[in-house]
């Protein structure tokens, strides 16, 4: 089988560093497939990517089949068939949230832009550069050509977090937990469900039988962890959000277990009333290397009102780079 041709874009970042000796042994598409990895950077990067890369060789990876670095996004993407759009422009201080979409955009726009022209026919697009949603939003909307439904972006660390911090406080296993749901936002308003997940077979939410908790120490809890490691690891999660993109594209190429599903940020069909085409987290399973969002749950109250704030959110910003003509 030919090598597959995977691009990580920021691959001299912090996530670069600790995802691309995963997917070089086998944790993005398994023991069994080669990668060819083409890492992309901006021009004063390229040297850091290139020691990466060094360590890489280093490594002697029985998978990596060849490293090719560049500051070409149409280099970068030609014959791509996943794509991890990690590198973003971050919120610096005293940046207004037009800035930041704006800055995205310049990123976003030319990398969907080389990925409508080069990539493979069979490309699949994970972005965690942030915003994750609107960043996916902007480079869909620039690659016509490419079905939107191959862009999606990661809500799998919020879905990681959601899992542990209820193990935790029930005291059971990671894996006891099954069919949790992130919704919405990538972002403060993301909103973890325990109504429809699942303790040894029980409902979560019943098993905890604490809506206090629930609402005032969970949920703030996960959505905030990312700004919790900050201040304790002094640098944004790296190795935790690198183990979730591989999650995220490993269950989307491989499938999801027999009775479970996972959360990703993908474009809004209209179910659970998110409006069409927003990319906005769902319940999901994947087979046969594609996704379904999970129909027919129960959406209580509770759930109800704080799905419907993300996705507020996500309509805002997707009314912001609209107005920017980003999209
Ligand atoms: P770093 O600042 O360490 O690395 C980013 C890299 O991207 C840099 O090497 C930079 O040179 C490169 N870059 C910038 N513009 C580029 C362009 N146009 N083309 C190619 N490369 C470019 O950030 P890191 O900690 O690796 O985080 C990367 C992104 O992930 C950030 O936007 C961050 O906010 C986001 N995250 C998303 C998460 C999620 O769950 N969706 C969680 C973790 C993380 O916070």
């Amino acid at each position: 089988m030919a090598p597959v041709n995977v691009t990580v874009t920021g691959a001299a970042g912090q996530i670069g560093y600790a995802l691309l000796f995963r997917i070089a042994s086998g944790h993005l598409l398994g023991p069994d497939t080669k990668v060819n990895l083409r890492l992309l950077e901006i021009p004063q990067a390229v040297k850091a990517a290139e020691g990466t890369a060094m360590e890489l060789d280093d490594c002697a990876f029985p998978l990596l089949s060849g490293i090719e670095i560049t500051d070409d996004a149409k280099k970068a993407f030609d014959g791509v068939n996943v794509a991890l759009l990690v590198g973003a422009r971050p919120r610096t201080k005293g940046m207004e949230r037009g800035d930041l979409l704006e800055a995205n955009g310049g990123i976003f726009k030319p990398q969907g832009e080389a990925i409508n022209a080069g990539a493979a026919s069979d490309v699949r697009v994970l972005v965690v550069g942030n915003p994750a949603n609107t960043n996916a939003l902007i480079a869909s909307a620039h690659a016509p050509d490419v079905p939107r439904e191959r862009f999606t972006a990661m809500t799998r660390l919020d879905h990681n977090r959601a899992l542990s911090q209820l193990a935790a406080k029930v005291g059971c296993a990671v894996t006891d937990i099954k069919k949790m749901t992130i919704w919405g936002n990538h972002s403060a308003t993301q909103y973890p469900d325990l109504f429809n997940a699942e303790v040894n077979g029980q409902s979560a939410a019943s098993v905890v039988n604490d809506e206090a908790w629930l609402a005032d120490t969970y949920i703030p809890t996960v959505a905030k962890r990312g700004a919790a490691i900050i201040e304790a690891r002094g640098a944004s999660s790296a190795a935790s959000a690198a183990n979730a993109a591989l999650n995220h594209v490993h269950d989307w190429v491989n499938g999801t277990a027999e009775g479970d599903w996972t959360s990703m940020a993908i474009p809004s069909d209209g179910s659970y009333g998110v409006p069409e085409g927003l990319i906005s987290s769902f319940p999901v399973t994947c087979s046969g290397g594609e996704y379904s969002i999970v129909q027919g749950l129960e959406i209580n109250e509770f759930s109800r009102a704080r799905i419907d704030a993300s996705v507020a959110e996500l309509v805002e910003e997707r009314d912001a780079v609209k107005a920017l003509g980003l999209i």
